[in-house]
């Protein structure tokens, strides 16, 4: 095991409800829901304010409710936490190249892989300037948690929540983990638990004092074995890194619109070049090669093509590219142009001669708005669902507080407002549409370049 806490992991604080309070002003410091709102609906998360009523995740809603019947109730909005997540991983692939996501909200770094620290101080700030900049980025908090292995990294930062950072000094593991509950360990359920609990070992101490051979004979083998090396803070696994891309894209972003088609066939060409760049840079290929284009209007739209094998091929990228260009109507002019491949794979097939004509293109949804499935409001009958971004041509932007008996009920406020008015529509109000989410800090206007995280806005 290492001697310096280098290993970070981050989870963010309350992370789905924290988003709904980042967005809607008039939440911040409330009871928050998010969660299925039927019948059979389960909690996502809930904010601390609602924790305090006792209401947590994995809970069937309509317990929440009756736990905390004046908190809001929200339906998650997947899309935008996934783009939420996006920021929060790139920023810690900043760190160091072992990031490993554990889920949208949770990963663990090798801090010292990365360079970015190598005793306790540098650990300390490391972490501390993270948090400082996932806060700037996202407008959100996330605990972190330092240690020397990733199974004390995790129990740090569970101790640093809410909005905190806690770094365990090596040397002082086992003293810590002794009195703590067995099910502190990793891979300690409610099973094994009252498996442990019925031969008389509640806490970590009892574990290693019951010695490794206790162990396997309670049970098995390899998990007694593994928890011995727990108990006594021996935790040696290493940082996983995930493929980190799943795709690679690159993207120009215009002052003036640009009118000129053939202009525009130029831009998608050079982009489409750079990309190849990246993506050999990268040593990888993909099977999707995928135009966007952001017209005058800020209307974004996506088009891609699927070729039969993977290729880093600057003529067939080129090619492609421009084909999806063709059935792009840029009249009125278009502000932003990227060009990506995705359905990465880290070789190349020898035989890419077939695919210069390629197969038809195909519309994809646009990147990073959400993705309501089957539950989208049909045009015809709305049927709002609470939490829902929308928009109304006189009074702005805003949510769907409720709905039902043929209204709906609506609080005009955006991220970046004071805590807005609630206003009550026909639930077939003309002019109230389904919107996107908006970004949840104020966006600093530059030339983006580089791998697309944007999307927060169509
Ligand atoms: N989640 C979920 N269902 C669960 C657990 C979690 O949908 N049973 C989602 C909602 C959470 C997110 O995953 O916001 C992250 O899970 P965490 O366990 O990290 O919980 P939170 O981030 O909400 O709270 P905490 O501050 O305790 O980390
Ligand atoms: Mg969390």
């Amino acid at each position: 095991m290492r001697n310096a806490p280098t290993i970070l992991h981050l989870d963010m604080d309350a992370f789905f409800a924290s988003v709904e309070q980042a967005s809607k002003p008039s939440l911040r410091g409330k009871a928050v829901v998010v969660g299925g709102i039927g019948p059979r609906g389960v909690v996502a998360t809930a904010s601390y304010e609602a924790r305090v009523f006792g209401v947590h995740s994995a809970m069937p809603t309509a317990q929440a409710r009756r736990l905390a019947p004046n908190a809001a109730y929200l339906t998650p909005r997947f899309a935008l936490y996934r783009s939420i997540s996006d920021q929060v991983m790139a920023l810690l692939r900043q760190l160091s190249p072992l990031v490993e996501p554990l889920s949208l909200d949770e990963a663990f770094v090798d801090l010292e892989a990365g360079d970015a620290a190598r005793d306790e101080a540098s650990a300390r700030e490391a972490g501390a300037r993270l948090r400082a900049d996932i806060r700037a980025v996202t407008g959100l908090t996330g605990s972190v948690g330092l240690a020397a292995s990733k199974m004390l990294a995790k129990i740090a930062s569970e101790r640093a929540k809410p909005d905190g950072l806690v770094l365990i000094e090596p040397g002082t593991e086992r003293a810590l983990l002794s009195p703590m509950p067995v099910r502190t360990l990793p891979g300690v359920g409610p099973a094994t638990g009252d498996h442990l609990r019925r031969a008389g070992i509640t806490t970590v101490l009892d574990l290693s004092e019951a010695g490794e051979d206790e162990l396997v004979r309670l049970l098995g083998k390899a998990h007694g074995h593994a928890l011995y090396a727990m108990a006594l803070a021996r935790d040696d696994r290493p940082v996983v890194a995930e493929r980190e891309a799943k795709s690679v894209s690159v993207e120009d972003t215009y002052a003036v619109d640009i009118h000129d088609r053939l202009r525009i066939g130029l831009e998608v060409r050079r982009l489409a070049d750079r990309c190849v760049r990246r993506l050999r840079g990268a040593g990888l290929s993909g099977r999707t090669i995928v135009l966007k284009v952001r017209r005058y209007d800020f209307s974004t739209l996506t088009r891609s093509e699927t070729l039969r094998g993977p290729t880093d091929d600057p003529t067939v990228i080129r090619e492609a590219a421009a084909r999806l260009l063709d059935s792009v109507d840029t009249t009125g002019g278009v502000r932003l142009l990227g060009v990506g491949v995705s359905g990465l794979a880290d070789y190349t097939q020898e035989d890419l001669f077939a695919q210069a004509a390629g197969e038809p293109a195909e519309e994809t949804p646009e990147e990073g708005v959400p993705d309501f499935g089957p539950e989208r409001p049909e045009p015809a009958a709305p049927e709002w669902r609470a939490g829902q971004d929308v928009r109304h041509p006189e009074y702005g932007h805003g949510w769907v507080q409720g709905s039902g008996l043929g209204r709906v009920t609506v609080r005009f406020e955006t991220p970046l407002s004071a805590p807005g008015r609630v206003r009550t529509f026909r639930s077939d109000e003309a002019g109230l549409e389904p919107a996107d989410p908006l970004p949840l800090v104020a966006q600093v206007e530059a030339a983006v370049e580089g791998e697309t995280e944007d999307g927060m806005r169509g």
